[in-house]
């Protein structure tokens, strides 16, 4: 039963009489105008078809040329049907795969035109142009013209050959079971539909296999596992995405055959050239590798003495015949630490590392850096790392999964944080470097950049788990498109493509989603803490889970105070790896927000917050409140009972009310905690125990 959690943003409800009325003058023909082969046409034109099929109740007829009556002709500008609708200065301007969607109504030559420069950019303008219908917008007077902002807008799946999923809470891998890919014809179609919902939102690559490459992953660059890779390929291919594949750095020893992975070794260098031809005989339009390289007990250059560069260049360079691209993570850190060593500071790893080597890379390297320093909490500081390097090609990495935010059992919808670290000001070039334009590049003129985010789809029927974490993967897409685009905007998008136009439904939606981070984080760790999670797996409350371990991730909490002294100071001056203007503004507890405030500040729980609480009255403050919030969104939800499918009623309120008991155990541990350890009372008297 393929129903509308299934189908996404791509569900094309049909439309209320008057809207459909409006578009249908336009939509009841389909031309396709090219000069050259396009073969990002043909999908283009299906999904237009499928897409108005469905919302206006009749598939368009597919036409010959424009004949006066109203229509969509699609293509690329150069040919015939379309002189004109572009001039050079703005065709020049929408590069390899922007679009414009112009609606020309003169005598004789009435049509929607949805064109690019290139078959790419036209396939993007039709998801657009059927966006704007699913999202009730007038295309009368069509004069859009887009172009993405990162050139590579990609999404890892840490997925692993046998069916599990590192860090997936959605089911299983959709590539993958017992060893082998998913090759049946369902297993086929879902990996299409799966290549459509990326394209629609502007997506254009794909790593199919976990960063943490183990053994029969290694063989994914093997003329024995190739053909599959390539027929994976192929069906991303149809939509314009192209496939990388996360590679072992000590592949030349583990099934090269060969003594050493010195990446300065002629012998590996020639092994690594001729894998890089196989995995081109197989896949023409290859992205490259992915790698995570002297991470985690994961092997790398340091085995031989050489750097990150080393590494890096040695992969590049044996891609670069291809036009392949090196992305080499930036997730490296001791995470063999002793919790007694105070001045090692894990946040500092990434830049300390990496910073060193800015110039250092080959122009077809990219470094990908997580947005925080540390792993993905639900609130860190933007990695000083982004905007750090001026030499150096970079991807910002995002985590739609939700490792440590509720694993798509509690609703957090991250577009808003996403959305501030885009916005971040690093000051790198002065006021307006923001993150967002560090990462594409357009910051320091790079050749490369973008972003990249770990998947948080699966098996599951409805793709998330949690149907309302569908809004996440969206948002990324749409952000990598547009870093400017509002959470709020984003967020109308999505709650109109999946819920229709009822007012009620879609305000409360939204103010749910909106809402959902600032509610996570107020009943989980305070102040950009970070980490009190159970180890491993990182579902659940558990303040000392991670303090006397070996990862580097401590709060440093005792009778008197808590946080981590991170100044230049007194501390371990990790803030002062950001440029002048930030780097000020963290180094002092006055100055520093209060989100962050134990981020780079250890201060006694009396120490007043910018709010006017104390930081102790703020925690219980804010696990009172946010657990109460929890409980409003079952309400709210509720009170949407009757407007919704049951299917997706009955399961977003499942994990909503799972959500509430499950924020109540958090408040509790939590508070109870921070008074046992301080003995400090509660202002208001609630229960603590
Ligand atoms: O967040 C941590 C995860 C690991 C992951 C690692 C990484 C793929 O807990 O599961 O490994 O980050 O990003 O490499």
């Amino acid at each position: 039963a393929v129903g509308d959690a299934y189908r996404a943003w791509l569900r094309y409800a049909p439309l209320l009489p008057d809207q459909a009325k409006e578009y249908a003058p336009w939509c009841g023909k389909i031309v396709v105008a090219s000069s050259g082969t396009a073969p990002l046409l043909a999908p283009a034109v299906e999904e237009l078809a499928a897409g108005l099929g469905s919302m206006l109740g009749r598939e368009p007829r597919r036409g010959q040329a424009a004949d006066g009556e109203g229509c969509l002709v699609v293509g690329t500008l150069d040919s015939a049907e379309l002189q004109g609708v572009a001039d050079d200065a703005e065709a020049k301007a929408l590069g390899d795969e922007g679009y414009v969607l112009r609606t020309v109504d003169e005598p004789g030559r009435r049509f929607i035109a949805i064109a690019g420069r290139t078959d790419r950019g036209a396939l993007y303008g039709a998801f657009h142009f059927l966006r704007l219908l699913q999202t009730g917008r007038p295309i009368a007077d069509l004069r859009i013209a887009e172009k993405p902002s990162g050139k590579i807008r990609m999404i890892d799946h840490w997925d692993n050959m046998d069916g599990s999923i590192e860090r997936g809470y959605a089911g299983e891998s959709v590539f993958f079971r017992e060893g082998r890919f998913l090759e049946d014809p369902e297993d086929r179609k879902r990996l299409r539909d799966y290549a459509r919902l990326m394209a629609a939102v502007g997506l254009n690559a794909v790593a199919i296999n976990n960063v943490n490459v183990h053994e029969i992953e290694t063989k994914l660059i093997t003329p024995e596992l190739l053909p599959s890779v390539a027929k994976a390929a192929d069906v991303f291919r149809e939509y314009g995405i192209r496939l990388y594949l996360s590679i072992n750095f000590a592949s030349p020893i583990e099934i090269g055959g060969l003594s050493t992975a010195d990446p300065l070794d002629p012998e590996v260098k020639r092994w690594w050239a001729e894998r890089a031809a196989d995995a081109y005989r197989h896949v023409p339009d290859f992205g490259g590798f992915l790698v995570k390289a002297d991470s985690e007990f994961r092997p790398g250059p340091f085995t031989y003495g050489r750097d990150h560069a080393d590494g890096a260049n040695m992969l590049a360079e044996a891609l670069e015949p291809y036009g392949g691209i090196a992305i080499w993570r930036c997730f490296v850190y001791d995470c063999l630490q002793d919790w007694r060593d105070r001045t090692t500071d894990r946040a500092r790893a990434a830049y300390d590392h990496f910073r060193p080597l800015d110039g250092k890379f080959r122009d077809n390297v990219i470094l990908q850096i997580k947005n925080g320093p540390m792993d993905f909490q639900v609130r860190e500081p933007v990695s000083p790392l982004i905007g750090g390097m001026r030499h150096t090609n970079q991807l910002l990495e995002l985590q739609i999964t939700q490792e440590y935010t509720g694993q798509q059992r509690h609703l957090c919808y991250l577009v808003p944080q996403w959305k501030e670290i885009l916005d971040f000001d690093t000051h790198a070039l002065g006021e307006g470097s923001t993150a967002a334009k560090a990462a594409t590049g357009e910051l320091f003129g790079r050749p490369l950049g973008g972003f990249a985010a770990v998947a948080n789809i699966g098996s599951d029927l409805n793709w998330t788990g949690h149907l309302l974490a569908q809004a996440n993967y969206y948002g990324y897409g749409r952000l990598t498109w547009s870093p400017e685009l509002t959470s709020e905007q984003i967020t109308d998008e999505w709650a109109r493509i999946s819920f229709g136009h009822d007012p009620v439904v879609i305000g409360t939606i939204k103010r749910m989603l909106l809402e959902s981070w600032s509610i996570y984080e107020s009943y989980t760790s305070p102040l950009g803490i970070g980490w009190m999670v159970n180890p491993g797996h990182h579902y659940g409350p558990n303040v000392d889970g991670y303090e006397y371990s070996k990862w580097g991730t401590y709060h440093f909490a005792d009778s008197k105070g808590i946080g981590v002294d991170r100044t230049v100071a007194t501390g371990t001056g990790f803030a002062g790896q950001y440029h002048d203007v930030p780097a000020a503004r963290y180094e002092l507890p006055e100055s520093c927000p209060d989100e962050l405030l134990l981020f780079f500040h250890h201060v006694p729980y009396r120490h007043r917050l910018k709010s006017g609480k104390t930081v102790i009255q703020h925690i219980y403050d804010s696990h009172f409140e946010g657990t109460e919030k929890a409980e409003e969104l079952v309400k709210a939800w509720r009170s949407l009972e009757g407007k919704i499918d049951e299917e997706r009623y009955e399961s977003v309120l499942d994990r909503l009310q799972l959500q509430a008991a499950h924020a109540a155990e958090w408040r509790d541990v939590i508070n109870t905690y921070f008074y046992r350890k301080t003995g400090i009372p509660d202002e208001h008297d609630r229960k603590i125990y």
